[in-house]
């Protein structure tokens, strides 16, 4: 792997801006710059041809939505998105239309509903979209978490299946996960989160659905893109064959991105009270939740004399308090300039773009965008070589453009 050293500047915490009308026409502003507070190397493999910060314009798109939870890009440049509460829409040409055809069980009571949306990585070849949503087995008020993929015609979906569901245990309509990604070998990775009855932290804690390799929640499942067990998953701890689960101990995972710079598979998921994390998902290993946690209880109580076990895999990095991570990826476009390489999540509560400079596989600085402007809920590169962000209230999606 070749290194490569340069300098990168990190945008100020004043360098945001006001976005303050909720108009369907597109509106532009320009980002201050700030001044630079840090420099460094990011000690991996990504490489810039251009230097400097770089001059950012928002623009929004799209607004008056309900939470728009999951996006992606077909090749021609077309953005599909998905409402939470049971819509898909493709915005193409400065218009959004709406699909129709989608499974008619979504559930979207609590945090469930229509999730999560991936574009297959040769979809000009086999047309494949992947959703994730929750629902309810006739009968039952407990959810499970599903994946479905199907193809689109003339605004219809076609070819509908379901190639990946969960029991239905969970009976609180929370911590679902449910992010979508593929590697370069065209896996399929899918966060699944805890689950269960509840969620509180700790080894006598009634929700152990995390450490418990026979159920699916709690897991980041690797399959092939139908849903299959690729040969080389692992084998976990009291099973006698590989299953979907690659890694386990997951709370809550609500971003999921494949480092493009290295090849590593990147989670972030939320902590209780503090202790919200960025992992590195490795094979058969367990992430920890809900035996141990840099956060603790919502009640006060703590979760482990230790954040950290032999056995257990640490974080890459911490928040506390907790960012309310949602959504994540990488910036690989020379548009960025120093900003190329950088990881980007969205803070629910705390209303910001959260914008982490990496070095050797940890994040070294941090810096806010786009602060104030509602909870964000999911960040995207797109084809142009801009980040598009999801954000709620009302839902909408804004473009940011380098300048
Ligand atoms: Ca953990």
């Amino acid at each position: 792997m070749k290194t490569s050293l340069f300098l990168f500047a990190l945008l100020g915490l004043g360098g945001s801006l006001s976005l303050t009308s909720c108009q369907k026409e597109p509106e532009s502003a320009v980002v201050g710059t700030g001044n630079p507070t840090n420099t460094g190397n990011t000690g991996g493999s990504q490489t810039g041809t251009q230097t400097g910060t770089p001059t950012i314009r928002v623009q929004t798109l799209l607004t008056n939505y309900e939470i728009i939870w999951g996006m992606d890009f077909l090749p021609n440049g077309d953005l599909l998105f998905t409402e939470r509460k049971g819509r898909l829409f493709r915005y193409a040409g400065g218009t959004a239309t709406e699909l129709t055809g989608l499974p008619t069980d979504i559930n979207i009571s609590g945090q469930g509903g229509l999730l999560d949306l991936r574009v297959h990585p040769a979809y000009a070849t086999n047309g494949w979209i992947y959703c994730s949503y929750s629902s309810s087995p006739a009968g039952s008020r407990a959810t499970q978490l599903n994946l479905i993929r199907f193809k689109i015609n003339a605004n219809r979906i076609t070819n509908l299946e379901t190639i990946f569901k969960t029991s239905a245990t969970n009976t609180w309509y929370g911590h679902y996960g449910a992010r979508i990604e593929f590697d370069k070998n065209g896996l399929l990775y899918f966060s699944v989160g805890e689950g269960g009855p509840s969620s509180y932290g700790g080894a006598s804690s009634p929700n152990q659905n995390a450490q418990n390799v026979k159920t699916e929640w709690g897991k980041i499942h690797r399959m092939t893109d139908s849903g299959q067990v690729p040969a080389d998953n692992p084998t976990l701890p009291g099973n006698t064959t590989p299953t979907t689960i690659f890694s386990y101990g997951h709370r809550n995972p609500q971003g999921l991105a494949l480092n493009p710079f290295t090849g590593d598979l990147w989670e972030t998921e939320h902590g209780p009270k503090g202790g919200d994390e960025v992992n590195i998902i490795q094979s058969a290993k367990n992430y920890g939740w809900p035996l141990v946690s840099y956060g603790i209880n919502y009640d006060g109580t703590p979760i482990s004399t230790s954040p950290t076990r032999d056995g257990i895999q640490a974080p890459v990095h911490t928040w506390t308090p907790s960012i309310g991570t949602c959504g994540l990826a990488f910036i690989t476009s020379d548009k960025f300039k120093d900003w190329k390489g950088n990881l980007v999540t969205g803070s629910l509560p705390l209303n910001y773009l959260s914008r982490c400079a990496i070095s050797n596989n940890k994040v070294v600085s941090e810096a806010k965008l786009l602060e104030n402007q509602g909870r964000i809920r999911n960040v995207k590169q797109g084809p142009d070589g801009s980040l598009y962000v999801s954000i709620e209230g009302p839902g909408r999606i804004v473009q940011l453009i380098p300048e």
